[in-house]
């Protein structure tokens, strides 16, 4: 059965990780892989993180099974860390939350709920996007559709985005970054979401607002602008939260789904719903992670120690753009950089071809996605002029 199988590829940015691993050149920079890097290059374990984790493996009892939605305990915590501000909406159940593995799966939970109440719904993405979000929804035979996002020059190109998600089929589902829009680092203004707010309300959109950066673009309080605001004006919508990059919990696959619904009734029958599909995909999910983060959130000393991690960790990402584009001034190749200078977060995208990233890696070991994306937080002190130099000696060749 195996050999008639067509040859596919293992996942590009995990492969790139793994020859940035093996590379033996000490001038490596590794801007690849999406995760927080400090000023080293390293990704340690938070202090919050440590001190919860220490705490959870010397009082665990057992182990034993939870159920297909997860820690009860994890899921209030992730509805509070949104909603607080809106506690109405929890007290009255028109939030619940799901724990998923991750938040790619929350965005795989998403895609099998709409797919099972309606298969034909289109699916719309920004171009560009993560490519899982293509691919998720691809796999589950959903038509996915892109609203474009960036200019050609670079830089968000937000009337054409709202003229063409004007014209998107009423009821369709739309796929909107929280924050720290991956790969483009550009983010919607408040004056911006108020607008796609009224075309979501227009065309009956149903939105799924991807929160996996939050803390990290401008802070925890900004970065959910979008999820107030579309909460006080919206019957329902989805939100796909990760815990992976702003507690550093990476492998430990901690996420949720967050529903927003109309009534406690509605919610109660959608997160029925949503936990029979995790029950068939993956039976319940993995509570390690989910304890740490249920005990940080809910004890007031940790919660303080995350908060400040989380803010260092957001400015030396501030930090780490302002010195790239600093130094593009000073080496006067700043139209290069002129993308990383309009964004936020963890990424920008940089005008090179596909040929250029080869180039890139192969001669000066500098490691970015094909697309040009690049990571902001591999970018430090050491290696700021060398990342320049060399982009520039490729894009003047
Ligand atoms: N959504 C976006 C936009 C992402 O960039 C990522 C990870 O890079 C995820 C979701 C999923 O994160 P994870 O499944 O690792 O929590
Ligand atoms: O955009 C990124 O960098 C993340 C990282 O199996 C990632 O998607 C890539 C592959 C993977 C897990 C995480």
């Amino acid at each position: 059965m195996f050999e008639s199988l067509e040859m596919t590829h293992p996942d590009p940015i995990l492969t790139l990780s793994e020859h940035f691993m093996n590379d033996t050149n000490p001038r490596k920079v590794d801007l690849g892989i999406g995760l927080y890097k400090d000023k080293y290059g390293d990704t340690p374990v938070m202090e919050s993180v440590r001190i919860a984790e220490s705490f959870v493996v010397d009082s665990a009892m057992d182990k034993i099974y939870k159920g297909s939605s997860g820690l009860d305990g994890f899921c209030d915590v992730i509805s509070w860390l949104l909603f607080r501000e809106r506690s109405s909406l929890i007290e009255n159940g028109r939030v619940l939350s799901i724990q998923t593995i991750g938040g790619t799966g929350a965005v795989r939970l998403a895609a099998e709920f709409l797919k099972q109440i309606d298969p034909d719904k289109g699916v719309w993405v920004s171009d560009p996007t993560w490519g899982n979000h293509i691919d998720i929804f691809l796999h589950l035979g959903m038509k996915v559709s892109c609203y474009p996002y960036q200019s050609g020059g670079g830089g968000l190109n937000f009337p054409i985005m709202l003229e063409s998600i004007r014209k998107i089929p009423e009821g369709d589902v739309i796929i909107l970054h929280g924050c720290g829009h991956n790969p483009t680092g550009y983010d919607l203004s408040k004056c911006q979401w108020h607008a796609v707010l009224e075309v979501v309300k227009e065309r009956g959109l149903f939105p799924v607002i991807d929160m996996a950066y939050h803390g990290l673009a401008n802070g925890l309080c900004d970065d959910i602008y979008c999820v107030e605001l579309f909460s006080d004006h919206l019957d329902e919508m989805f939100v796909a939260y990760s815990c992976s990059k702003n507690f550093g919990l990476y492998r430990d696959r901690v996420g949720a789904l967050v529903v927003l619904g109309k009534n406690r009734d509605s919610c109660v029958k959608a997160k029925l719903h949503l936990s029979r599909l995790a029950r068939v995909s993956i039976s319940s999910p993995a509570i390690h992670g989910a304890l740490i983060v249920s005990e940080i959130l809910s004890s007031p000393e940790l919660n303080r120690v995350w908060v400040e991690e989380l803010s260092r960790m957001s400015l030396r990402v501030k930090f780490a753009r302002g010195m790239l584009i600093k130094e593009a001034c000073k080496q006067g190749c700043d139209d290069a950089f002129r993308n990383v200078s309009n964004g936020v977060g963890l990424f920008s995208l940089i005008p090179v071809g596909r040929e250029d990233v080869d180039v890139l890696r192969e001669e000066f070991c500098i490691y970015m996605l094909d697309s040009g994306r690049i990571n902001l937080s591999g970018v430090n002190d050491d290696n700021v002029g060398y990342i320049v130099s060399s982009i520039k000696a490729l894009l003047g060749k």
